[in-house]
């Protein structure tokens, strides 16, 4: 239980990766593990203002800008917030990552054109020093996604988009799931609270 370990959380909006996260975390503290949480975009002081860039509906962003953002905010918070705590022996526990990029950049925004995901994969293989450990896909249909997501806030400029860019993050998801059958575990995002905080706890193996 001692190696520091990177777990990062990924799903289509409003799965409840907050609400898992909550009770991972608990579950963490109960085992006496340090943690930091963290989340993307965001989890450091400048990426949390680019977050706000990115998020809000009065920016208008090129496709090609948004995802720049997206790795400026990330090199922020990999260095300031990730690697630190790794290297202090904590568990980073982080609310979206690389995966995200591929999905709604990637597939998303540049329709998993082929070109658009090598210039991604460049960028993580140039910018990202450590790969999770562990990811977590929480998988549950967009419909349903959406509708819980609604449930909970106003929407954000991702969370206005329609339907067949939700299906799109969900193939992109689904694509990174069959390329990194070792890294990443699929979770039923369905049912309650606690039958997915039992699922995922079986799925990191703590
Ligand atoms: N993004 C991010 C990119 O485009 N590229 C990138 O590289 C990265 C890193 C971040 C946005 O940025 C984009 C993706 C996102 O659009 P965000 O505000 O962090 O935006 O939003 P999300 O990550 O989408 O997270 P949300 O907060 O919208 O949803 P969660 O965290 O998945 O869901 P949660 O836990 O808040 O739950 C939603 C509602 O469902 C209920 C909760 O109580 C809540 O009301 N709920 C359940 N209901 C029934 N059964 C369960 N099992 C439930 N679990 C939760």
């Amino acid at each position: 239980m001692t190696k520091a370990r990177f777990i990062t959380f990924e799903g289509t909006e409003g799965v409840g990766k907050t609400t898992a996260i909550d009770g991972f975390c608990r579950h963490l503290e109960d085992l006496g593990i340090a943690y930091v949480r963290t989340r993307e975009p965001g989890g450091a002081d400048v990426a949390e203002v680019i977050r706000q860039m990115l998020l809000s509906k009065d920016s208008v962003l090129h496709d090609d800008t948004e995802l720049l953002l997206m790795f400026a905010a990330r090199a922020d918070h990999l260095h300031k917030t990730i690697l630190p705590a790794l290297d202090a022996g904590k568990w980073v526990v982080c609310d979206r990552f690389i995966d995200s990029t591929v999905a709604y950049q990637g597939f998303g925004r540049f329709g998993g054109d082929k070109q658009a995901l090598a210039r991604i994969e460049l960028l993580i293989e140039q910018f990202v020093p450590c790969l999770p450990d562990v990811t977590l896909w929480l998988d549950l249909d967009v419909a349903t996604g959406m509708m819980r997501a609604k449930s909970r806030s106003q929407a954000d400029r991702f969370e206005s988009l329609d339907t067949r860019f939700f299906d799109q993050v969900y193939q992109g998801l689904a694509h990174q799931f069959a390329k990194h059958p070792n890294r990443i575990r699929r979770v039923d995002a369905s049912g309650s609270v606690e039958e997915v905080a039992v699922r995922i706890r079986q799925a990191v193996g703590v």
